[in-house]
């Protein structure tokens, strides 16, 4: 053989060589020459589209943040949109969001009706959703899963406690949340199953203060200058900052909070804790706002095509006179 054509065969040996070593394009991304998988979905970081309801209470604060510093300590990459206080604008955010194509969206509606198209939309796109903090109508096979608190039992709770306080008599004003929510709807149907076992309870007003402290408070002087309400002994609040709002109406009508009129509500928010401690208020069921480990538990999971529990409740707890003035310490919100 020609020392010409024993160059050119060593040559086109190297180049073979070289080409080996770069691997073979043809093998899908991500693998290694061998074929098995060297990272799988779970271990890259993944893209979450998130729709908050707005900034509507300290509860709601505590719950944004919780998603923000657990997406930040996973290094996940965040699209955060609050919906401002607007389902029109929440829906706009689930198309943007799409159009984005995210590997997960976590809705968490303001409503909890009307929310098929958009689910249908995600699901045509292939991108799961899931439910955070406040339940829908939509047929559970349009989302992965819910997680957050059973409302209704939040309501059956405050409404036993408030029945075994009073002996099951009291007049009531109700300040419920955003309407057409879950945790306002939920809340609501759970208090009146609860009293409903007891002739003389009766919610003798009820309207909404938006989940708000200082429309909380506007509600609760309303009630307390409308003479046909004279007879009001107890006051059922959906949160704990519309609470507070309607506790500062009622001192500034020259009454004792927590003593004229006993004070009932939801969040387990330290200042209502502290409240109950100083005696200005009577019980208030605990509402975790704290659900950012569980919602990227569960994205990350999904996002890697594992699957995920249907319904996932928080575990709450309730305070009153009994154990505030310990509980407060630690409350973190
Ligand atoms: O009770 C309230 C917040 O959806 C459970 O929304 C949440 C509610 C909570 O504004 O404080």
């Amino acid at each position: 053989m020609s020392t010409q054509r024993l160059l050119h065969g060593v040559c086109l040996a190297v180049v073979a060589l070289a080409l080996a070593a770069c691997g073979d394009n043809t093998q899908p991304a991500g693998s290694s020459p061998t074929g098995s998988p060297t990272t799988n979905a779970a271990s890259k970081p993944i893209n979450v589209g998130f729709i908050q309801t707005g900034s509507e209470s300290a509860w709601r604060a505590a719950n944004t943040n919780s998603v923000k510093s657990e997406a930040e300590k996973r290094g996940i990459k965040l699209n955060f949109i609050s919906g401002e206080g607007s389902v029109d604008k929440q829906r706009a955010a689930m198309s943007t969001l799409i159009a984005q194509g995210v590997d997960v969206i976590i809705l968490d509606p303001l409503q909890n009706f009307g929310w098929d198209p958009s689910l249908k939309a995600a699901k045509n796109a292939n991108i799961p959703v899931i439910i955070a903090d406040r339940a829908i109508d939509s047929s559970p096979d349009l989302y992965v899963c819910f997680i957050g608190s059973n409302f209704d039992e939040e309501g059956q709770r405050v409404g036993e406690w408030l029945a075994k306080k009073t002996d099951g008599k009291a007049q009531i004003v109700e300040i419920e949340g955003q309407n057409g929510s879950a945790a306002a709807v939920d809340r609501k149907k759970g208090f009146e199953e609860a009293i409903a076992k007891y002739p003389g309870m009766k919610v003798i007003a009820s309207k909404s203060g938006e989940f708000e402290t200082a429309q909380g408070k506007q509600v609760m002087e309303a009630f307390l200058k409308n003479p046909d309400l004279k007879g009001m002994t107890a006051v059922f609040a959906h949160n704990d900052d519309m609470a507070l709002g309607a506790i500062q109406a009622i001192k500034e009508a020259g009454k004792q909070p927590g003593k004229d009129l006993l004070i009932v509500s939801v969040d387990g928010e330290k200042a209502m804790v502290q409240a109950i401690a100083n005696g200005e208020a009577n019980c208030t069921v605990e509402c975790k706002p704290l659900l950012g480990p569980a919602l990227f538990d569960a994205a990350e999971k999904v996002a890697a095509g594992q699957k995920v529990e249907a319904k996932q409740y928080s575990k709450e707890e309730l305070f009153d006179s009994s154990n505030a003035a310990q509980a407060v310490k630690e409350r973190q919100y």
